[in-house]
């Protein structure tokens, strides 16, 4: 905030100063914004599933409400366009940058570069896994992990009664991100509870609808007695249901399925016994993410995790609560 005072007051005395303050960053003094309005840099991961489009609408409706002027890109899934907005909101010397960064590694040369410019960075939804915490200074988002125990939880339980084997197939979310690789980790911990399930296939369906059809149809076709789908969100389980109907078997009862998310195309395919099992993930940070740039700017200490809360649900549940599902 004293950066932008500074700029604003340079502004009004000399031009050629002002162009030495660096071009694009005049502008989040500009535009009548009083000095005390926030500018936010948001870099999303893209729009690949309905999470994601709940999760968009939240931060955007939320930074209206507070006040905060959001600059918002979609990086369409790739590091690479992530980065590149990152580095624009450092050159237009934003007052706080949030991202959720679409796989965990490979972060530190650009945190560098904001902790360098005093621009301090907040991770929503997903994790880095950078050893240097100091780069950022919170992590809002779900407990990824926790999410896949409650769905082994779930199958374990389920399963108490069943003879013999039963064969899982697994559709991971995008290679290298914090929730395909958490929702796996805890998943696999809590099956192991029961030697008679097996992950026989597992390979990555990106988080998207298309991508959870295309590798459901060559599981079915490679692997003859699929008891269980475990997929990494609802999008690629709705696809997996489109796979597994063309192949003339039943979603929900000839192949079980479990998703995490609970937005409300799956909770529909939920009520409707498509999918037998789905661990909620709240997509609605918006708020949240306000508040924390609100405070980590006026320079207040904030916990370094934010961790939130969230339900799971069965087929009965879904039919309670979907009429009034917001997202
Ligand atoms: O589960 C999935 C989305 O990072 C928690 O990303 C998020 C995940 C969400 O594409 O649907």
């Amino acid at each position: 905030m004293f950066r932008k005072s500074l700029v604003a007051v340079v502004a009004a005395t000399t031009l050629a100063l002002t162009a030495c303050g660096g071009g694009s960053g005049s502008d989040s003094g500009g535009g009548g914004a009083s000095d005390d309005t926030i500018t936010m840099g948001f870099a999303q991961v893209g729009a690949e599933s309905g999470w994601r489009t709940a999760n968009t609408k939240s931060i955007q409706e939320s930074a209206e409400e507070a006040g905060v002027d959001l600059k918002f890109s979609d990086a369409q899934q790739k590091q690479e366009n992530q980065i590149k907005a990152i580095r624009s909101y450092i050159q237009q010397q934003v007052d706080v940058i949030a991202f959720s960064p679409v796989v965990e590694s490979g972060w530190d040369t650009v945190l560098k570069e904001a902790k360098d410019a005093e621009i301090p960075v907040i991770l929503t939804d997903r994790s880095v896994d950078s050893t240097d915490t100091s780069l950022y200074r919170t992590f809002l988002g779900s407990d990824f992990v926790e999410e896949g125990k409650k769905a082994g939880d779930w199958l374990v339980e389920d399963s108490a009664s069943a003879e013999g084997p039963v064969n899982i197939v697994e559709l991971q979310g995008t290679t290298g991100a914090a929730p395909a690789i958490d929702r796996k980790e805890g998943f696999e911990a809590a099956i192991a509870a029961d030697p008679d399930l097996t992950i026989v296939e597992s390979q990555t369906g990106d988080f998207t609808r298309s991508g959870g059809k295309q590798v459901m149809e060559a599981f079915l076709k490679n692997t003859p007695d699929i008891d269980v789908v475990y997929a990494h969100n609802d999008d690629m389980g709705l696809g997996a249901i489109e796979a597994i109907e063309a192949a003339g078997k039943v979603p929900g009862q000839d192949i079980k399925i479990i998703t995490v998310d609970a937005v409300k195309d799956g909770m529909t395919a939920l009520a409707e016994g498509k999918i037998n099992y789905i661990v909620e993930c709240n997509p609605l940070l918006g708020d949240q993410l306000m508040d924390l740039a609100a405070k980590v700017v006026a320079g207040e200490e904030v916990p370094a995790r934010v961790v939130t809360e969230e339900t799971t649900f069965t087929p009965e549940q879904a039919k309670e609560v979907l009429a009034s599902r917001e997202y």
